[in-house]
Order: C-alpha cells, then sequence, then structure tokens
C-alpha cells in the first residue's frame, strides 16, 4: 500500500486494454452471484443458480487514495447473462458525500440507472463511445444487456466515498429485464418511476 500509495502522488500513467477493460496495476475485485443474491428480483432463479454461482462483473480499481483533491478511477466488466428475465448487473451504491461521476464505455451494450435521493428514476442506453455523467446525489448501476461483455472507465472523486445500504435494502425505481420486445428498464416499485 504504501508504495502505491506514494506513486499516485506522483505522475504516473497505466495501460487500459479497451477491448478487454483491463486496467494494469490495480486490485482486481470480483463479484459472484453469492455476493449479491438479494438484488435480485427472482429468488427461484437465484437459487437455481447459486451452486454454479456465476461471475456477475470484475472491477479493476486504481490504488489512488480516497482524500481531498485526489481523482479514483478504474474499470468494470460486466459479464453477458441473466437471472430469471433481470440482466446481470453492478450493485449499484450512492457515494457517500454527493459528488458526480463520469462513465467512458468502451465495449458492449446496456443501460445506466441512476436515481435521484427524493426517488426519481432515469435510465440510459449506453454502448461502446457513451460517456454517461452521473450529477452529484444520483445513485447509480450498471446493466449489461448484450451478448458479451460491458466494460466501461470511472472517474470520480476521491472524497465521494461509496454508500451501498440503501440500494442493497430498497432497490432503484428501475429493474432491466428482458421482454418480447428486446431489454426494457422497468418500474420496480409501485408508486415510484
Ligand atoms: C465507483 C463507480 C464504479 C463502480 C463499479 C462497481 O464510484 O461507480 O467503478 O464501483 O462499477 O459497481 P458497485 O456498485 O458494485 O460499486
Ligand atoms: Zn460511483
Amino acid at each position: 500500500m504504501g508504495e502505491t500509495t506514494l506513486a499516485a502522488n506522483l505522475p504516473h500513467q497505466r495501460n487500459l486494454a479497451a477491448a478487454t477493460g483491463v486496467l494494469g496495476g490495480t486490485r482486481l475485485l470480483e463479484r459472484r452471484l453469492s455476493d449479491m443474491p438479494r438484488y435480485y428480483l427472482d429468488q427461484n432463479s437465484v437459487l437455481a443458480r447459486l451452486a454454479e454461482n456465476p461471475l456477475i462483473y470484475q472491477v479493476y480499481d486504481a490504488p489512488i487514495p480516497e482524500e481531498p483533491g485526489h481523482l479514483c478511477h478504474c474499470t468494470t466488466v460486466i459479464k453477458p447473462g441473466r437471472i430469471g428475465d433481470e440482466f446481470f448487473m453492478t450493485k449499484g451504491h450512492h457515494h457517500r458525500v454527493d459528488a458526480a461521476e463520469v462513465y467512458y464505455f468502451l465495449q458492449g451494450e446496456g443501460f445506466l440507472v441512476m436515481e435521484s435521493r427524493d426517488g426519481t428514476a432515469r435510465s440510459l442506453a449506453v454502448s461502446s463511445g457513451s460517456v454517461a455523467y452521473i450529477p452529484p446525489g444520483w445513485a447509480h448501476r450498471t446493466v449489461n444487456t448484450g451478448a458479451g461483455d460491458l466494460g466501461f472507465y470511472a472517474v470520480w472523486p476521491g472524497v465521494a466515498g461509496h454508500d451501498y445500504a440503501s440500494i442493497e435494502a430498497e432497490g432503484f425505481g428501475l429493474r432491466v429485464l428482458a421482454t418480447t420486445e428486446g431489454p426494457r428498464a422497468l418500474p420496480a416499485r409501485e408508486g415510484r418511476s
């Protein structure tokens, strides 16, 4: 940790392989179904898939201090697949301190689902080349609706921090599901949009 923290205070560079989403010299975090079973709508399908325990997504996280002035950055690669009708997705979170974030999509296709603190939900259809802006105060989750990996590069202020609790408890106002008309972001809770 000492060495990487020192390096972060000096000019440096990493290699981002756009075709795979691998960001060089970073920590790899993997999320499998067993890390997030309650996030999915169809609990029968969760139970049926837990033995196989599919890899849902990977995060290549650059070791930048979460301190004023710094910019944290990482890549995320979401694997293709569904649990029941619901596409593979990230857990989603609020930033602890309301702070914006920018995503640059490298490969694949999907949705970026967002929700403000007053419960207003929005979704953006994203694909390779999309640059998405997540305003301060909007929780965010990314969903892979394509046949291959969905990869993106993210940058956010070092002071932002992460709060997973409210999304884990209540979810988002939209869920991205396979329908006869293709992938759709659909209302997930009565009375909210
Ligand atoms: C960090 C940024 C992303 C996510 C990553 C995984 O602020 O929004 O790098 O951390 O896509 O999602 P999650 O919700 O599991 O952190
Ligand atoms: Zn974030």
